[in-house]
């Protein structure tokens, strides 16, 4: 699914409500060229932007990279996300990991520079826009693990819990500070928040506009574990690599299963999950999986992990 990048970005800028909007920090100061790897064929490719790509095996690495703002999300920040997103290799690629640079920020909310001149309009447009891509993330085929490696306020509370699974650093600070900016959450935050921790606590931390600490998000189960700052990343690889050695039809066919259910009754659940489960069998998979299980201890072609295909 490797789409042409350049042109595809310049098609969504042009469509973009917002672009010509004055006091947009778009400057070119804060342009870099930021990956020319990590998409295959494609490695020659320079895209200017905010976001880095890399691969290390079958999981990529998103990182958001503008520390200058503690990876304030402008429209630049969401468009390039956006884009990377879309030349993710699909084929090669099992499970992602979305980070911040440096070791103070995630991402620390949407650009409020640029957020500060926007009419109703333009406001609702900007909420589509980090609607859309979040929604992206959320239902993008293979698993995505947030992790949270600082500040992670607003639209940054709201990137990670678009993703499947949030880790965190144990300096990161949580937090939907939009009702004190004079606006509610707007990038899903008042839908996921309290899909995530329960209506009372996600009512408190919107209504409150309170940060919370990482030991406190692991309380409420808004984040799975929290790690030193230094052993973040590595844990993060550690989860996605044992996650991309599962085999991948059934981990993609379990997270739609799971997405999908979450949102109705336990009835119509139970039969999503059947169509999901029905869907592996069959597959070069699921019979090498289960025909390993099967072999007796003595037989040479035993495998403790199975090596799956995709197929
Ligand atoms: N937007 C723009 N710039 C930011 C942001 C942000 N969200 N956060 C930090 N920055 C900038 C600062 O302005 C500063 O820039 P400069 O050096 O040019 O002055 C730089 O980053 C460093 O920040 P600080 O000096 O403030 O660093 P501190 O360590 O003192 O404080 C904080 C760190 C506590 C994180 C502080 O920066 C802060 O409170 N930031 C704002 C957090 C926030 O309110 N986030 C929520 C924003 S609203 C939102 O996300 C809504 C999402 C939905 C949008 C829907 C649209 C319709």
């Amino acid at each position: 699914m490797e789409a042409d990048a350049s042109s595809g970005r310049s098609a969504r800028l042009e469509a973009d409500p917002l672009a010509q909007k004055p006091g947009r920090s778009r400057g070119r100061q804060e342009q870099r060229c930021l990956y020319s790897a990590g998409y295959g064929e494609k490695k020659e490719r320079n895209i200017m932007g905010f976001v880095d790509y890399a691969t290390e095996g079958a999981v990529g690495i998103i990182t958001i990279n503008r520390p200058q703002a503690l990876n304030a999300l402008n429209s630049q920040v969401l468009d390039d996300l956006n884009t990377v997103l879309d030349n993710v290799n699909l084929e090669e690629t099992r499970c992602l990991i979305i980070t911040g640079a440096g070791e103070k920020s995630f991402v620390a909310g949407a650009d409020i520079g640029e957020m500060s001149t926007l009419t109703k309009e333009e406001g609702k447009a900007f909420g589509k826009k980090g609607n859309d891509i979040f929604l992206k993330i959320e239902t993008f085929p293979i698993p995505v693990i947030a992790a949270v490696n600082g500040f992670a306020l607003g639209g940054g509370n709201e990137l990670s819990m678009s993703c499947d699974i949030r880790i965190c650093s144990d300096n990161a600070v949580f937090g939907q500070p939009e009702t004190g900016l004079g606006i509610t959450p707007g990038f899903g935050g008042t839908q996921r928040l309290a899909r995530l921790v329960g209506a009372g606590m996600a009512k408190q931390m919107v209504y409150s506009a309170l940060n919370i600490k990482a030991d406190e998000a692991y309380r409420i189960g808004l984040v799975n574990a929290v790690y030193p700052q230094a052993e973040l990343m590595d844990q993060a690889k550690k989860l996605a690599g044992r996650i991309a050695m599962q085999a991948p039809i059934a981990v993609r066919a379990a997270k739609a299963a799971i997405n999908e259910g979450i949102q109705t009754s336990i009835s119509d659940g139970v039969r999503i999950e059947e169509e999901q489960f029905g869907s592996c069998f069959e597959t070069e998979d699921q019979k090498e999986g289960m025909a390993n299980f099967l072999r007796k201890k003595d037989d040479p072609n035993k495998v403790k992990h199975v090596a799956f295909k995709n197929k």
